[in-house]
């Protein structure tokens, strides 16, 4: 990408105004800063400076929605890790507990009733998979930044790991992902428990699932558990920050 190559000339050739107005809300913290000075913060530094990356995902109407939305990848969870997933299906999720823990001042334990009673967001917006289909449906569900405000992010916390309750593949790999807190805190990231104004079906990821706009499609992770803050995500499974990203070789940042 000649961004990356010829970064320098790019950014002579950028005047100085643009490049401080990009700096206020991309210092927002020294979390935010500690990411860009990682090997992954050379790409999203790039992007950076062609997209805002605070800048909404595009919204629909109603009039949009897809008559039919795949559902893809793991439509249930019931592998051995998942079997407490098939119980609390059954008992429509009564017993449903999102944990929210590693680098925050007060871990939660969220109910589905104590999720909806938060504030929520509604967005109808369009699901761009890296296999090559597209989707467009409504989501509402709790923004992850009310969530993350709630428990209170340590100042060493630069990501949020997304655990599921699935497992993918022969070898029975746990299904996770992970954001930096720009996407964390977009105003269009949210944990999403309706879909098309219903309750989200198992096959699209019930109870739980992330909506992140701005990112493709393996990056919404589906059934979620449990959101851990961490300072890296090496130690974590394969150490590449998602599924995907461990078996797959995808992209860790995969901003649309
Ligand atoms: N837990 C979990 N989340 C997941 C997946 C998965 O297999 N398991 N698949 C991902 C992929 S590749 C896509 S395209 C979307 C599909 O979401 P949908 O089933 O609602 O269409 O979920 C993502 N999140
Ligand atoms: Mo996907």
């Amino acid at each position: 990408m000649a961004i990356i190559t010829n970064r320098r000339k790019l950014i002579a050739g950028l005047g100085s105004s643009m490049l401080l107005a990009g700096c206020d809300s991309w210092s927002r913290s020294d979390r935010v800063k500690n990411v860009l000075a990682s090997a992954e913060g050379l790409t999203m530094r790039a992007q950076r400076l062609i997209t805002d990356r605070n800048a909404l995902a595009r919204e629909f109407t109603l009039a949009d929605l897809s008559p039919r939305f795949r559902a893809n990848g793991s439509r249930t969870a019931e592998t051995a890790q998942g079997a407490d997933y098939q119980t609390m299906l059954a008992n429509n999720f009564a017993d449903y507990r999102l944990q929210v823990d590693g680098l925050v001042r007060r871990p939660l334990s969220l109910s589905l009733a104590d999720l909806r009673a938060m504030p929520s967001r509604t967005q109808i917006t369009r699901h761009d998979c890296v296999e090559g289909w597209s989707a467009i449906g409504q989501w509402t569900g709790t923004p992850l930044s009310r969530i993350l405000d709630l428990a209170g992010l340590r100042d060493s916390a630069n990501y949020i790991v997304f655990h599921c309750a699935d497992t993918l593949g022969r070898a029975n790999r746990p299904y996770y992902e992970s954001i930096d807190l720009i996407d964390a805190f977009h105003p269009q990231t949210i944990l999403a428990y309706d879909m098309n104004g219903e309750q989200l079906p198992e096959r699209h990821g019930a109870p739980l699932r992330a909506r992140i706009e701005r990112q493709l499609g393996y990056k919404h992770a589906k059934f979620v558990m449990r959101l851990e803050a961490v300072e890296s995500f090496d130690a974590i499974h394969g150490g590449k920050g998602g599924y995907w990203e461990d078996v797959g070789n995808y992209a860790w940042y995969a901003g649309i």
